[in-house]
Order: structure tokens, then C-alpha cells, then sequence
């Protein structure tokens, strides 16, 4: 959690958004949107008005208690009424359009973030006469307002980067001949807790041999052999902010096809990061990603795009990927990750979190050994 101030600098962005759209209120239930602009994703909604304090809507014992332990602005706890022979169990966006009603609060123009069925709830409880609200989506513009880091943000992620770096030394002692896939996923992820994380920000990846082909593995009890490929996609979250870093390497000396092929994914991940600066457009760093690998051939085995956002959550905009046009600022973390696959062989995947600068990047997942061959440490 930060400083009120850091959440007062973010709703005064949205609130500029809502300005220039004569957006009276608005209404966020969506769990890593609330989580970013009042601290807590536990209440059942934020309510930010154009003129007056935000303040939460929280269950009673469903998170009333941790939203307000989490958050500056004020968390209003709803109570469904059970009696004896009734329940009176109104739906949320029926206790949102109460408070707001006790308050006096304007609501001629809505803007909302939640899911469709939450959004379709809102209209009902906020229908006049058979007319209802003109409510606008606000899912796009949050997202637009979070790709761009605070240097708070910016720090919580290097040190999420750095408990993940940190998990995965604690762990390469265990990779040895015999040892499961599933045993080395869920040791990085109880290093991960261990070293003050959250936990995985997402289920960790461990394949072995032929099972890197898969890029979304799901780690099983195939043994590690002398000779295997060992591809390992983790990251963990603390305080709420995620980090993503991949390693490939082989067990023993590797072979002449997968040093050329490691080589070649080395070479293509340095140039996709040497273009990742403030001005570019998303599609250039995996324009040079695929430049590298068509080169060799390989083009068509490079199955996803170079990178994507990151932060609140794994996966943000924008993808880093040809034909997206968007432009990457200052103060943007996202990955850099081209990858290879062979049916029946396996993949090489390398993948980094990054963060843009004005001149270049810097590296979130500094220290983690980016080498063909694992030596102990
Ligand atoms: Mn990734």
C-alpha cells in the first residue's frame, strides 16, 4: 500500500477523464481497477464522484474489515438484512444507488467499470422512468492510466522482480536429475512466500525436454534426465504487483541445433530490447524481434507476440506485437519474451520485465543468469 497521496495523483486523472466527458460519478467494481485507484480490491465497489471524496462500498465480514485496512478513503459497510422469516439480500449496485441517493450526489452521466452482468445491474438500479442512464465504459481509460508507472509502482515491481530472482537461486540446487517438474514449481513458489512475496503472480512454469514445447505447460511428474531443456516462466506478486521472467537452459553440454537455436532466441530478445525506448510504437521491438529470427529461418516457430504489459496484473496492454500502433511512454514495464517451439523437440523461450525509460529500458529482472548451460550458484 502507498501514500494517499499516490492514490489522490491517480483519481485525479480519472477525474480529468471524466471532465472533459461531463461525467458526474463514477462506479468501479472490477477488482485490479479498484485495487489501483483506492489500494483494496476486498470492497464490492469504489464510487468516485467529479466533486466530492471517493469512497468504497464494502460487505459486512466479506471484506469490509480488509478494505479498510487497506485504503485512505472512506469504506461505507452494507449489511444484507437476515430476520427470521425474511432475507433481504439487495444486489449491490441496489446499495451503491442508495448511498449515493442519501448524499445528494448528481448522477446524470455515469461512467462504469465491472463486468457485463454488474453493468447491466447498474443500469436497473439506476433506471428513472422507465429511461435509463446514459453510462459510459470506463475499463479502457484506467487501463490507459495504469500502463503508465509511478516510480513507487516502479520500485514495488523491481522488488518483486527481485524475490522471484532471489526464489529461483534458492531452488537451482534442486534441479539435479530425478527431480519432477511439479517439485521445482512448487519449490519456487514456496520460496516466493518465503522471501516476503505473495505468492506466484501466476501458476509457475517448469518443463523439461520436450514438454518446453508447450508454452503454457502445466508442470507434471515427467523427471528431469542428463541432456534435457529446462524452461522455467515465473514470477511472483508482492504487494499486489507482478513480475514475469523466463529461463531456458539445457542439463549437461548442450547440442550443436540447441546452442544455434538458444543463440538465435538470445540474439533476438538483446535487439527487441535495445529498440524498447519512450516514443516507439508497440510493434516495433517485435519487428526486430522476428527480423533476428526470420533471418535464420525461424520465423514461422515464433508463435507469440515479443511482450505485453505489466504490473496489477500479468497480463496489461499493450502487446508488443506487429500491427499494434500504440505508442510505448515513459515509465512503461513490460516484457520482452520471443520464443521458439519444435513439435516433438521442445522451445526456448528468454523472457525479461522491463522498464521504458526516455532513453532506452531498464531491467526489473536484474541478476537472474542468462545462460545455455546451468551452473550451480
Ligand atoms: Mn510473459
Amino acid at each position: 500500500m502507498f501514500p494517499k497521496e499516490e492514490y489522490d495523483s491517480r483519481i485525479f486523472k480519472l477525474r480529468k477523464w471524466m471532465e472533459s466527458k461531463k461525467v458526474d460519478l463514477s462506479i468501479i467494481r472490477s477488482g485490479a481497477n479498484m485495487s489501483y485507484l483506492s489500494g483494496t480490491s476486498a470492497a464490492s465497489a469504489l464510487v468516485v464522484p467529479i466533486d466530492e471524496d471517493p469512497f468504497l462500498i464494502a460487505r459486512y465480514a466479506f471484506g469490509d474489515k480488509i478494505a479498510e485496512e487497506q485504503t485512505a478513503y472512506e469504506v461505507v459497510t452494507v449489511k444484507p438484512f437476515y430476520g427470521l422469516d425474511k432475507v433481504d439480500d439487495k444486489k449491490i449496485s441496489f446499495l451503491i444507488k442508495d448511498e449515493i441517493k442519501k448524499r445528494g450526489m448528481r448522477t446524470r452521466k455515469l461512467a462504469f467499470d465491472g463486468n457485463e452482468q454488474e453493468e447491466e445491474e447498474l443500469r436497473r438500479a439506476f433506471r428513472r422512468g422507465g429511461k435509463s442512464l446514459p453510462v459510459l465504459s470506463l475499463s479502457r481509460e484506467i487501463l490507459r492510466i495504469r500502463a503508465v508507472k509511478s516510480e513507487r509502482e516502479i520500485e514495488t515491481m523491481r522488488k518483486s522482480a527481485d524475490i522471484s530472482v532471489n526464489a529461483f537461486y534458492s531452488t537451482v540446487s534442486e534441479i539435479m536429475p530425478g527431480v519432477t517438474e511439479k517439485e521445482i514449481a512448487g519449490r519456487i513458489e514456496l520460496e516466493m512466500r518465503r522471501l516476503g512475496g505473495d505468492g506466484p503472480a501466476f501458476p509457475t512454469i517448469v518443463c523439461f525436454g520436450e514438454n518446453s514445447f508447450n508454452a503454457h505447460h502445466v508442470p507434471t511428474e515427467r523427471k528431469l534426465r542428463e541432456g534435457d531443456i529446462v524452461l522455467i516462466d515465473f514470477g511472483s506478486s508482492y504487494s499486489m504487483y507482478a513480475s514475469d521472467m523466463t529461463r531456458t537452459f539445457v542439463i549437461g553440454k548442450p547440442e550443436k541445433k540447441l546452442e544455434d537455436l538458444w543463440n538465435a532466441v538470445y540474439e533476438s530478445q538483446e535487439k527487441a530490447i535495445m529498440k524498447l525506448k519512450a516514443g516507439v510504437s508497440a510493434e516495433d521491438p517485435d519487428k526486430e524481434a522476428r527480423d533476428v529470427l526470420n533471418k535464420r529461418g525461424l520465423l514461422d516457430i515464433f508463435v507469440h507476440s515479443t511482450g505485453h504489459g505489466i504490473g496489477l496484473e500479468v497480463h496489461e496492454p499493450p502487446r508488443l506485437l506487429v500491427g499494434v500502433k500504440d505508442k510505448i511512454e515513459r515509465n512503461y514495464t513490460v516484457t520482452v519474451e520471443p520464443g521458439i517451439y519444435i513439435k516433438g523437440w521442445g522451445g526456448i523461450r528468454i523472457e525479461d520485465t522491463l522498464v521504458v525509460r526516455s532513453d532506452g529500458s531498464e531491467v526489473l529482472t536484474r541478476g537472474l543468469i542468462k545462460e545455455m548451460e546451468l551452473k550451480r550458484y
